[in-house]
């Protein structure tokens, strides 16, 4: 058997350790590594899924240049020619590179390299700054570099652990169950604030549903009232410069409505001054607004004032996002930064940086940030750009408009493994990258933990690493100083680099690690070169000009209040199991199982109002575009504040995408997008049928809305249209690419109509229409698809055959009536009795949260019957 390669999860900021099997089929098995000190063994369900996502059918296997196939010389002397020709008539920021908190820390070096020490500018950005500019912006303001002070050890240690804009259980689902481990060992408190009530919530003891966007005058709030509780530190307040300032600011701003109950607010007040050890954990309900770096610093205030940072069990603790967003940190790849934590705007910093590099020219002022960009992309000031591991014509703000422009762009090159996404459909060239398991490298997660990711099989075709990538344009540029053998040579430079830094009093240095060993190089917290890992700032000293943390005055202001066109705020964010835009963990049936349409999440209250029907489709507008998305009613969200997740696509569900309805709003601080927080209208779609087909082939609708999913044996589409077809059977040819359905049952007068195609005694595929959502058991559907068992059209199973219904355990495939029925029958009252029962939650845990949610709605209706 081959021996298990040790690698780390290409998902979330966690940085879960992975041992990857290869089967030498090109598939591998992946379990946890119980080594890797982030996650002892454990996986989420994202992690746990990563051999479903391994099949490289579809894949970009060569070069393109204007879509038809192309060799690699060709691919990069053009791209080298129209970077050079370009920099040569219009001057080094008329190109510009947008990477991804998602490249390997070599890829990201490379990358930062070539842009700002030999192109001579700093227009390279990155996706971070939709997730951690903010946080990166607020660090660098309190303490003077942008350094996570704490560990996740922490969350273990704490008394209290306050989550604020943060969907732990959903987006760093392994981080959350340490967490909830070391509740039930110990105690630990836990609050959530979040308008909307998330999976995080049901490990909670208080849920602060504050009103969007108060999170500042919260904090503000709590600054007060440690300050007039004798909860400031006094023996740390030598060390913190401004408390006087930010005091007097919060004081100014705590007349505004924070949406929460008096005694809640009081609770939370009490219990923050009254814990010593308490973590702050923020995300992007913080980040993502366009007032996201004061709320940082709003938070850091309230640590700085009481001296819990840099001990054990306290400290603000912000979760990176994605696998690599950290070390696209330390390594430079912001476009107001420069490597190694050092500062583009000193001249001491850029002399030292471009002394080590013998670069020719250095940028020598900040380049521009993701939105501005793509903003001088559509105006024609970049006329070149390269794109690698990001998907921005779906992730960007007012998505439609940079589409659009990326379009209009005169050379625009993109670096993916896919040839079909949305941004690659719109490049001249196309560059065929090794994916996850194909490539070397090293990542940093959210508590600075460096671990490598390893190949554990080849690349499909000519797909080359990103890195590799670069250096090539690089060299066909004429630049020297890009000949490197392979990622260990880069990742050596670039330690030797951080000691340069280290010198210069930067924090991160990295140095001890320049002649280790690459290939056996085991996960490593930073700081590695005097210090032995742990925490920073304990010793009270920043690295500010006067070594004091800095308190910054923050006038909190509520969101300003929405015009009536558009009198709801757009809340958008994640679900447990897609990645993204999907590319990856799109692939995955049982990924596709929990969530699996785009959808808007809405108050009952506001539902009614609106006549929105459950299960009925919603049309969305806002200044910026327009979606079409299901409606989920719940009271999980405020009214006047629905949800949407973030992942569906123009090859998923093209009218489900939200980010063309937000817009281009930016934090001043940190250029942050506010995806947070679109003004939109809402009405109910006026479909005249909905439909829900599956087929074992791939479908081709044409109608106003569909979503496709995949199935082990096919996909899966939910439709809609405004106006009905002709012919249902020519329609239904015509998705599926098939010659006429075998059986077919219509109820005209009633808008019914259902087909199947059987082809070769098994079923091909099958179409039920209505004029309202489809009533059907969508999983019995979808599970007939390919046998024999072909007499589909009652869209149920038999009476001895339950429905399962919608999975709510991805791993072991336990859907929700399943769950439901054995509660009542068994009388089953824990997560633990359900996953005895049925084996649901045991194996990932990412869904426990769910049954917990089950189980606490069940109970209660129980008690009130
Ligand atoms: N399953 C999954 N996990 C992921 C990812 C993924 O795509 N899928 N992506 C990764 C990445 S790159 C990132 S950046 C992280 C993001 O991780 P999170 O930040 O935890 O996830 P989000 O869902 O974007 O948003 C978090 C929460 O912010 C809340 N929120 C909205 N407005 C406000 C507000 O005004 N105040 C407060 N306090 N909260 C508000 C939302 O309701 C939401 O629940 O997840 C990472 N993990
Ligand atoms: N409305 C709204 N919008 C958001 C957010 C939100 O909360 N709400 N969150 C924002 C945040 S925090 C983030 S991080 C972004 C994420 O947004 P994106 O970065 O755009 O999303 P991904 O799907 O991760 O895109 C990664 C792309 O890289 C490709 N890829 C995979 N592996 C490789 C590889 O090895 N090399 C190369 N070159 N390509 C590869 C994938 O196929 C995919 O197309 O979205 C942002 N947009
Ligand atoms: S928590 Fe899940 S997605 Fe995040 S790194 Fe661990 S296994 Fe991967
Ligand atoms: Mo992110």
């Amino acid at each position: 058997m081959t021996a298990a390669i040790r690698t780390t999860c290409p998902y979330c900021g966690v940085g879960c350790g992975v041992l990857a099997t290869p089967d030498g089929k090109g598939g591998a098995a992946i379990v946890g590594d119980p080594d890797h000190p982030a996650n002892r063994g454990r996986l989420c369900v994202k992690g746990a899924a990563l051999g479903e996502t391994l099949a490289t059918n579809g894949r970009l296997t060569t070069p393109r240049i204007a879509g038809a196939e192309a060799t690699w010389d060709a691919a990069l002397d053009l791209i080298a020619t129209r970077f050079a020709d370009t920099i040569a008539a219009h001057g080094p920021d008329s190109v510009a590179l947008y990477v991804s908190g998602q490249l390997l820390t070599e890829d990201y070096y490379v990358a930062n390299k070539l842009m700002k020490g030999y192109m001579g500018s700093a227009n390279i950005d990155t996706n971070s700054r939709l997730c951690m500019a903010s946080s990166v912006a607020g660090h660098r303001r309190a303490f003077g570099s942008d350094t996570v002070p704490g560990q996740y050890e922490d969350l273990e240690l704490a008394d209290l652990v306050v989550l604020v804009g943060s969907n732990l259980a959903w987006c760093h689902p392994v981080l959350h169950q340490r967490l909830m481990a070391a509740k039930a060992a110990r105690g630990t408190k836990i609050v959530v604030i979040d308008p909307r009530r998330t999976a995080t919530c049901e490990g909670a003891d208080l849920h602060l549903a504050l009103a969007p966007g108060a999170d500042a005058h919260l904090f503000n709030l709590l600054l007060c009232y440690l300050a007039d509780n004798s909860h400031l530190n006094a023996g740390f307040l030598p060390h913190v410069s401004g408390l006087d300032h930010a005091l007097s600011a919060a004081r100014s701003s705590t007349d505004a409505d924070s949406g929460l109950t008096p005694d809640d607010l009081t609770r939370f007040l009490a219990l923050w001054a009254g814990s010593e050890k308490v973590v702050t954990v923020y995300s992007q309900g913080i980040n993502q607004s366009d007032s996201g770096t004061d709320k940082v610093n709003a938070i850091i205030n309230c640590h700085l004032a009481t001296g819990r940072i840099g001990r054990p069990g306290m400290g603000p603790f912000s979760v990176t996002g994605q696998p690599n967003a950290m070390g696209g940190r330390e390594v430079g790849g912001l476009a107001n930064m420069l490597a190694c934590h050092l500062d583009l705007e000193s001249p001491t910093h850029r002399d030292a940086v471009q002394g080590f590099w013998t670069s020719p020219r250095m940028a020598d002022k900040p380049g521009l940030k993701a939105v501005d960009m793509f903003r001088a992309v559509e105006d024609g000031r970049i006329k070149a750009l390269w794109i690698l591991h990001t998907n921005p014509a779906v992730s960007m703000p007012d998505a439609d408009r940079v589409a659009r422009a990326i379009a209009a762009c005169d050379f625009v090159a993109v670096s993916e493994v896919w040839p079909t996404t949305d941004t690659a459909r719109l490049a001249h060239v196309l560059l065929p990258a090794a994916g996850w398991g194909e490539k070397d490298g090293t990542v940093t997660n959210s508590e600075r933990m460096i671990s490598r990711q390893r190949a554990f099989a080849p690349p499909p075709g000519q797909a080359r690493a990103d890195w590799w990538q670069l250096a090539q344009v690089a060299k066909r540029m004429g630049f020297a100083g890009f000949d490197w053998a392979g990622p260990a040579e880069v990742f050596a430079e670039y330690a030797s680099l951080s000691g340069v830094a280290g010198a210069l009093g930067s924090d991160f240095d990295i140095s001890g690690l320049a002649g280790a060993s690459y290939e056996t190089l085991a996960p490593v917290a930073w700081p590695v070169a005097a210090r032995t890992g742990g925490r920073f700032f304990a010793d009270g000293r920043f690295h500010t000009p006067d070594g004091r943390a800095r308190m910054v005055a923050v006038t909190a202001s509520l969101p300003a209040p929405l015009d009536a066109p558009h009198p709801f705020r757009l809340n958008t964010g994640r679900v447990r199991d897609q990645w993204h835009t999907m590319t990856r963990t799109g692939m995955a049936p049982r990924l596709s199982q929990h969530l699996g349409e785009p959808y808007l999440e809405i108050n009952p209250t506001d539902a009614a109002q609106l006549g929105l029907a459950p299960a009925a489709l919603a049309e969305v507008t806002s200044p910026q575009g327009r979606s079409i998305l299901r409606v989920m009613i719940s009271d999980r969200v405020r009214s006047g504040h629905p949800f949407a997740p973030m992942h569906w696509t123009g090859e998923t569900a093209p009218s489900g995408r939200v980010d063309v309805l937000v817009p281009g709003l930016t934090d001043p601080v940190s250029g942050q997008p506010a995806s947070k927080s679109a003004a939109v209208a809402i009405r109910p779609f006026a479909a005249a049928w909905y439909g829900f087909a599956v087929s074992q082939g791939d479908l081709h609708p044409a109608c106003d809305y569909w979503a496709k999913a995949p199935l082990t044996q096919g996909v899966q589409a939910e439709l809609a249209g405004q106006t009905q077809p002709d012919d249902w059977a020519d329609w239904a040819s015509a998705l599926f690419g098939l010659s006429a359905p075998s059986a077919m049952v219509s109820d005209p007068a009633r808008g019914l109509h259902r087909l199947a195609f059987v082809e070769n005694g098994r079923l091909a595929a099958a179409l039920f229409i209505s004029r309202g959502p489809v009533l059907v058991s969508r999983g019995h559907l979808g599970g007939l698809l390919g046998g024999t068992e072909t007499a589909a059209l009652a869209g149920r199973p038999s009476a001895d055959r339950p429905d399962p219904g919608p999975t709510v355990c991805a791993c072991l495939n336990v859907g929700l009536n399943t769950i439901l029925r054995a509660m009542a029958d068994s009388s089953l009252i824990t997560v633990d009795a359900v996953g005895a029962a049925l084996g649901a939650g045991t194996n990932c845990g990412s869904c426990r949260p769910e049954i917990a949610a089950l189980l606490a709605r069940h109970s209660h209706r129980e008690a009130a019957e």
